[in-house]
């Protein structure tokens, strides 16, 4: 048949090279690039059966490895709402990946028959990648994987993350925008410009902000973006991927979140507040250098706060106080966070286990629901029962309502609502701060941060830590959890827990407490007990 062609085809051109087991993860396969070509054709074939069984509609493949340097690659799907795979997938996704090219066939057949995917249907899927030498190539396996089993294919060259998702969401709904870079462009600097000609700039806000681009590809189409604001926003970008910067090295939100250091290749001015965007442009954290050198941060937990405190005063100005405002977290957030959000913003707060797909499951349980990883990963999520209430207001309501409801419309419109996506962030955190009229230093007046520690473990096999309560206690090994509890117990407002990396093939401890200096010894004393 034309199939035995398609998998001669597989075996010559994106054979298998390598025996070492490989899985859809977080944030699905992610590792060295030169691992993956089988990887990717592959996921070119499961992106068409998903298509099929989806009824024709686009499934996304976007190919980055995110925060990770340049030699490592990866590739993940994105379903037709624009969210994550669907969980029970990763699994197929996982065989699909690690059989032998002699059973790619029967593997693949049998799938299709698992999963009941009509081969006659359309299949479309978009494919993106992010801006590592690596991933033309990648990005041209996954057409071929997409060809070979008669789909649809649609290269969107160097686009962020979340800007795939977006076309992905737009091209199965019409109402949600138009799938391209320029609709894009169009909705969300769109809405922030119009937002800025009803919320002059005033008090202490100044337009000035200085960018990291991590070297990858959010720098880049920040630059883009930068032309098409007149005054707006003062957009000063640094780590664009010239002078011989490379990628994450040094730089981005990963590395000025864990590392607690600013990025290099970043003029620092005294109080400057600063956007740390990470390589694939889904991550975003601010911070700043004082006049003594220090470095402050204002991480996904204060960007969700400061969103939440907004909203809420929206809301209220709208009279929409019956829409339920919810936000959620992991166990990363910073204890005085999740404080502040409950005892001052009193905004319920949820905590789920790390991954996007988990806080954006748990989002969707509010009428609007604000996510972030402390990391900078996050977005708000607004129900069509919000929706609805927001635009009746803004044509029924009394005029000061109206004006409430219609800047939360524009605020609808600047949001990513399918995944995080930093440069969605960023227009949604410079509206925020000129509304308020506030600059950083009186952005990060609301709360205190607790000092915190993040380390990484290299052990034997990562998966004999075993966690629950939203991976805050770990349930194996034996005597661990009392172990960690005993050691904390020594800290005033110690906290601290373990697991096991989704992404890399390691245990992360995490630990706060009263001081820094308290809070690396606490960190480094659980990294003992799990070692
Ligand atoms: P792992 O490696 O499972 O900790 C990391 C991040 C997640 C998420 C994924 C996907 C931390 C502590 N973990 O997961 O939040 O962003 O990568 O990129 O930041
Ligand atoms: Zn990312």
């Amino acid at each position: 048949s034309s199939l035995r062609v398609v998998y001669a085809f597989a075996r010559e051109m994106h054979p298998k090279t390598s025996d070492v087991f490989i899985q859809y993860g977080t944030a699905g396969f992610r590792t060295k690039a030169n691992l993956l070509e089988h990887v990717v054709y592959r996921m070119g074939l499961l992106a068409v059966i998903r298509s099929r069984v989806k009824n024709g509609r686009t499934i996304g493949m976007m190919i980055t490895a995110s925060h990770n340097l340049e030699p490592d690659n990866g590739v993940k799907l994105v379903d037709p709402d624009g969210e994550m795979l669907e969980q029970s997938w990763e699994e197929i996704a996982t065989r699909l990946a690690n059989v032998s090219d002699n059973d790619l066939e029967s593997t693949t057949a049998e799938i299709i028959k698992q999963v009941n995917a009509d081969m006659s249907l359309k299949a479309s899927v978009f494919i993106g990648m992010d801006t590592r030498y690596t991933s033309p190539r990648l990005a041209a396996a996954a057409s071929n994987g997409v060809i070979a089993l008669k789909g649809t294919p649609k290269e969107f060259g160097i686009v962020t993350t979340p800007m795939l998702h977006y076309c992905v969401k737009c091209r199965n709904d019409n109402t949600y925008g138009t799938p391209t870079e320029e609709g894009y462009y169009e909705k969300i600097v769109g809405a922030f410009k119009n937002i800025r000609q009803k919320l002059p700039v005033y008090g202490e806000y100044n337009t000035t902000l200085y960018v990291d681009g991590a070297n990858g590809v959010g720098g880049k189409k920040l630059n883009i973006i930068k032309k098409s604001l007149d005054g707006e926003l003062d957009l000063h970008l640094y780590n664009l991927g010239g002078n011989g910067g490379k990628l994450n090295l040094n730089c981005g939100a990963d590395f000025v979140k864990v590392s607690q250091k600013p990025p290099v290749g970043v003029e620092h001015v005294p109080f400057q507040r600063v956007a740390s965007l990470d390589g694939d442009g889904d991550r975003i954290v601010y911070y700043y250098v004082d006049d003594k050198d220090n470095m402050i941060l204002l991480d996904g937990d204060r960007i969700a706060t400061l969103l939440a405190s907004y909203v809420t005063e929206l809301l209220k100005s709208a009279d929409a106080t019956d829409l339920k405002l919810g936000l959620v977290q992991t166990a990363y957030a910073n204890g005085a966070s999740t404080r502040y959000i409950t005892e001052e913003l009193k905004v319920p707060v949820s905590c789920v286990k790390t991954g996007v797909k988990h806080l954006h499951h748990a989002a969707l349980s509010f009428d609007i629901g604000i996510y972030f990883e402390a990391n900078g990963h996050g977005t708000v999520v607004y129900s069509e029962k919000a929706k609805k209430a927001i635009n009746n207001i803004s044509k029924d309501g009394e005029p000061e309502q109206r004006k409430a409801a219609q800047l939360l419309l524009n605020f609808i419109d600047m949001t990513n609502e399918t995944v995080g996506d930093a440069i969605s962030d960023l227009f949604l955190v410079e509206t925020i701060l000129c509304a308020k009229g506030i600059n950083v230093k009186q952005w990060l007046q609301t709360y205190t941060d607790l000092p915190n520690r993040q380390l990484k473990v290299t052990v034997k096999d990562r998966n004999a830590i075993s966690t629950t309560d939203a991976e805050r206690r770990c349930t194996s090994p034996e005597g661990l959890q009392t172990r960690i509890d005993e050691i904390v117990s020594t800290y005033k407002s110690g906290r601290s827990f373990v697991r096991p990396s989704g992404t890399e093939d390691v245990v992360r401890v995490y630990a706060e407490a009263d001081t820094q200096e308290s809070a690396d010894k606490l960190a480094a004393e659980v990294a003992r007990a799990v070692f």
